[in-house]
């Protein structure tokens, strides 16, 4: 079954690409066979992560950025991460209408996960479904998360290139400086700049980063909605896509692949851990307070696996 399905996913059938994140998502019977199958078409595709705090009209942009990449004829995957649940979630569903454009477009697979209920393994999980994407031969992969939180930050690492979407009036923002959302731009895009204060944020947006760290980065002005300011972006975007398969982009490959390592790394360790301790540590503790064993070599059982 894996064979033809990896076959399937490598010729770019949506249908089994969906089925294969499936199987990856639920870690059914398979998902690491099937993931070794496809793992030397994976590493092609341009990953770009796009995050801010919620409302900034991510989606939106996420939108515009999809109608010009497949105007240049390439293929488009976007991962929408969702804070809420896959049952009652409100923006979920909100996404889906705003992309519904693009349901019938073979060449753009869209796929939204829930980032609850994954007990830390949010991103190990979605460097599974970043893998089965890329190997389906799409050109760029589009993270969308929303920036509010640590998980988000460990997602951007996965990245090739990220950009942090902001919007007028949101000052310097106790959201944006605490997240840790100056740090990780590689390009930062005012949206709503059809609103007022767009100025007056850019002004303030590039005092934030000159604080946090001494990189530059790029600032543009952007209306999603307007679709005013896109090309510019897209020129941004385009420049840091060109150096992908230059000697820069190694670098750029190297970052997001041991990022994705560490990541899958950390969640088969934790799983390992979690597993065991719902076995031995009461055993051990007899024995710790029968002075069988010390406490030290108790500890140090518990992490031997
Ligand atoms: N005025 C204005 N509204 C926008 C713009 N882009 C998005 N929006 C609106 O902002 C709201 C949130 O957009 P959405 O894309 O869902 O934001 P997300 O939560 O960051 O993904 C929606 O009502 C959008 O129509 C823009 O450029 N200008
Ligand atoms: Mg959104």
């Amino acid at each position: 079954l894996s064979e033809s399905l990896a076959d399937r996913i490598i010729s770019g059938d949506r249908r089994a690409i969906a089925k294969a994140i499936t199987i990856v998502e639920n870690k059914e019977k398979g998902a690491r066979e099937l993931l070794e199958r496809i793992d030397r078409n994976a590493g092609k595709s341009f990953v770009l992560g796009i995050t801010g705090p919620p409302g900034t009209g991510k989606s939106t942009l996420v939108n515009r950025l999809i109608e010009r990449y497949r105007k240049k004829g390439l293929r488009v995957g976007i991962i929408a991460v969702d804070p809420t649940s896959p049952i009652t979630g409100g923006a979920l569903l909100g996404d889906r209408i705003r992309m519904v454009n693009h349901t019938t477009d073979q060449g753009v697979f869209i796929r939204s996960m829930a980032s609850r209920g994954w007990s830390g393994g949010l991103s190990a999980a979605i460097v599974d479904v970043v893998r089965v994407i890329d190997a389906s031969g799409t050109d760029i992969i589009i993270i969308e998360t929303v920036g509010i939180g640590q998980a988000d930050i460990e997602i951007m690492k996965v990245a090739h290139a990220t950009v942090v979407v902001l919007m007028p009036a949101m000052g310097d923002d106790i959201q944006v400086s605490k997240a840790g959302l100056m740090e990780i731009g590689d390009v930062y895009v005012i949206n709503k700049s059809d609103l007022e204060g767009a100025d007056s944020m850019v002004l303030n947006l590039l005092g934030m980063i000159r604080e946090a760290r001494d990189r530059k980065s790029m600032v543009v002005k952007v209306s999603a909605l307007k679709d005013q300011g896109m090309e510019e972006l897209m020129k941004l975007i385009e420049e840091i896509r060109s150096k992908f398969s230059t000697s820069e982009g190694k670098n750029m490959k190297l970052r997001s692949t041991s990022s994705m390592m560490v990541e899958a790394a950390k969640n088969r360790i934790l799983n390992k851990f979690e597993k065991k301790l719902k076995e031995s540590p009461k055993k051990l503790a007899e024995q710790v307070i029968e002075h069988k064993i010390s406490f030290e070599e108790a500890v140090n059982r518990l992490i031997e696996s």
